[in-house]
């Protein structure tokens, strides 16, 4: 039977990064997990893509049974075949592959995984789509030997439709993950964090009505905290749809007919609890067509610069926050679920934290949405670090590409206040170019939140400059300091000088230092909490005198796995800046930080 064929491809360059429309709130949608137990096969040799003429199996017009996504078995005693994905071993979905076996802890390259499924149709007309929450790096997608598509981008999700090619018994798919780094990837080749690879998030199937809510937004209107508007976009434009937007708490129930497929809206109402992190309000809001309801919590609250100041709902607020990496460090492992967000977060609410910079890259849907139940503001960012190839227009593409990704995803998030665009970047033309227009992209997919990029400050003349001539096109100046650290001395610390060239907000998006914790000592000796102390108090009076300062997210709330840290007994392997290590033992500053945003909260009540 022929049903729907793919109607919108999004194809940003050919054969880089081909996914379709992504699907958002998927968790309120008819799903069936393909989470578990996968089998898999290791070919850092690419056996099972390429012949031995090195032509990719898939772009060649015969079907080859060595192509490890037909998932072949011998038919005979006497036939050849290489492999067998149903007699090799297992590794669990979600999770990354580096801390499921030692033999894959440091393996960068391709793992073929494979999960056989049977599938009942709730509705024979209905529609069919594969969901995957990320893949780090890149995965190229079959499902009973058809290739569904290619997705580059670690940390942000996609998914196939696969309605055509599903059968009610015996589908097989398959998924060829690589995580080689490379040099026009984003993030690039260098990084300080460890490359997980694998299948790190949910993998689900999604079933939806002929016609479905494709993706929708409900916020604020920029600039009025008393209309809420936004947007329905269904998955086709045939007919005049009646949508229906109902928020109850609200009073509000209104019907719209789509045309093109959309329908765009504005309600007035005057009776909204905003949402802040003292009282983060959440409301149910229903979108309804006549095949479908779709229910998402909303939370409805205003962000906005003004001068040097940033106003939540308003008033002037200090972003009292912490970076964390999506690590959960006590399992050595990807984080993937809500209890891994929860212990992240219950950190932050015990250190005093009001906002988390979540870097450096797009978390799991869960810990934003954990952030929104429980008022943590969020900082989201793309993977844009260091030295990313910034005159690559196919490297631009994917940025830009994972920031559509996250926006869509995360764009009905009240606790998501800034997009960030990079870290660290070395300023040149090429650079400036490139950001400017993530900046841009990211201001035309959604304008109601403020953007920022964590820059770099330098020394000159006696004073910590900050000009960079990015910051002009930033709502937040924020930048990363090491004083104490990388540099700089900490006795000087309190009494440093500075030159910010613009008259924006300003906050400290990284500061820091390592410990071993256990390790105890003077101050003068590196590593021991002593000197992470010190090193926390000098910065700590350095900082609060920082003109336009209305924020810090120190450097890291807890030990994370970074290949580049290699100093035997004291790193092995451990970037030591985190709070907390990697056994969940606190540090002795983050007691210095815990009373640090006790005075900054009674600072700006
Ligand atoms: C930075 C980077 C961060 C590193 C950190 C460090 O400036 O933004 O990714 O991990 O410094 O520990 O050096």
């Amino acid at each position: 039977m022929m049903r729907h064929l793919i109607i919108k491809i999004l194809l940003f360059i050919p054969f880089i990064a081909i996914s379709q429309e992504l699907l958002i709130n998927t968790s309120n949608r008819n799903t069936t997990s393909l989470n578990g137990t996968w089998n898999y096969i290791v070919d850092p040799y690419e056996t099972g893509y390429y012949n031995y003429r090195y032509e990719p199996y898939d772009q060649l017009p015969e079907k080859n049974n060595s192509a490890f996504y037909n998932n072949y078995h011998a038919s005979n005693k006497l036939e050849l075949v290489e492999y067998d994905f149903d007699k090799s071993p297992t590794l669990t979905v979600p999770g990354d592959w580096n801390s499921q076996y030692e033999k894959l802890f440091y393996y960068e390259g391709t793992i073929w995984y494979k999960r056989s499924f049977d599938y009942s149709f709730l509705n024979e007309n209905n529609r069919l789509f594969v969901y995957f929450g990320a893949i780090n790096y890149k995965a190229e997608v079959y499902l009973n030997g058809k290739k569904l598509g290619i997705h580059e981008g670690g940390f942000t999700p996609f998914n196939f439709e696969v309605t055509d090619i599903v059968k009610p018994k015996g589908n097989y798919l398959v998924v060829k993950v690589d995580n080689k780094r490379f040099k026009e990837a984003i993030p690039t080749i260098n990084t300080d964090w460890w490359n997980y690879g694998g299948i790190t998030r949910d993998v689900k199937l999604i079933e939806e009505p002929k016609t479905f809510i494709h993706d929708y937004k409900v916020q604020l209107k920029k600039g009025n905290a008393n209309i809420v508007s936004g947007y329905v976009k269904l998955n086709n434009s045939l007919g005049n749809e009646a949508v229906t937007i109902s928020i109850p708490e609200l009073k509000i129930n209104k019907t719209y007919t789509a045309k093109n497929g959309a329908i765009e809206f504005e309600i007035n109402t005057k009776k909204i609890s905003y949402w802040s992190p003292e009282s983060p309000k959440l409301y149910d809001v229903f979108i309804k067509t006549a095949q479908q309801s779709l229910k998402d919590e909303i939370g409805f609250r205003t962000i906005e610069t003004v001068g040097p100041d940033i106003l939540l709902n308003g008033k002037s607020i200090f972003l009292r926050g912490i970076c964390i990496h999506e690590e959960n460090a006590m399992r050595g492992a990807r984080a993937y679920n809500n209890a891994d967000a929860l212990v992240a977060l219950n950190w932050a609410k015990e250190l005093g934290c009001n906002y988390v910079r979540l870097a450096h890259y797009p978390h799991n849907e869960y810990i934003v949405k954990l952030a929104d139940k429980m008022g943590m503001m969020v900082w989201e960012e793309i993977p844009v670090y260091w030295t990313v190839d910034f005159t690559n227009k196919k490297t631009l593409n994917i940025a830009k590409n994972q920031l559509t990704e996250a926006i869509t995803r995360d764009k009905n998030r009240a606790a998501i206040i800034i997009w960030s665009m990079a870290n660290e970047t070395p300023p040149s033309e090429a650079r400036n170019t490139f950001l400017k227009n993530l900046i841009n992209h990211s201001k035309s997919l959604d304008d109601t939140r403020l953007v920022s990029a964590a820059l770099e400050k330098h020394y000159k003349d006696g004073f910590n400059v900050v000009d960079d001539e990015i910051g002009n096109y930033l709502d937040i100046v924020a930048f990363n300091q090491y004083t104490g650290w990388y540099g700089g001395s900490l006795e000087d610390a309190p009494n440093a000088k500075w030159n910010i060239k613009f008259n924006k907000p300003v906050v400290i998006s990284e500061f820091g230092g390592g410990a071993l914790q256990g390790f105890h000592g003077t101050i003068q000796e590196r590593w021991t909490e002593e000197y992470q102390e010190y090193l926390y108090e000098q910065n700590l009076k350095m900082i609060e005198k920082i003109p336009n300062i209305r924020g810090t997210s120190p450097w890291i709330l807890n030990d994370f796995r970074s290949p580049k840290r290699v100093l035997p007994d004291i790193q092995d392997g451990w970037n030591r800046k985190g709070l907390i290590s990697n056994h969940g033992i606190k540090k002795k500053a983050f007691f210095t930080m815990q009373n640090f945003y006790k005075k900054m909260k009674l600072q700006y009540q």
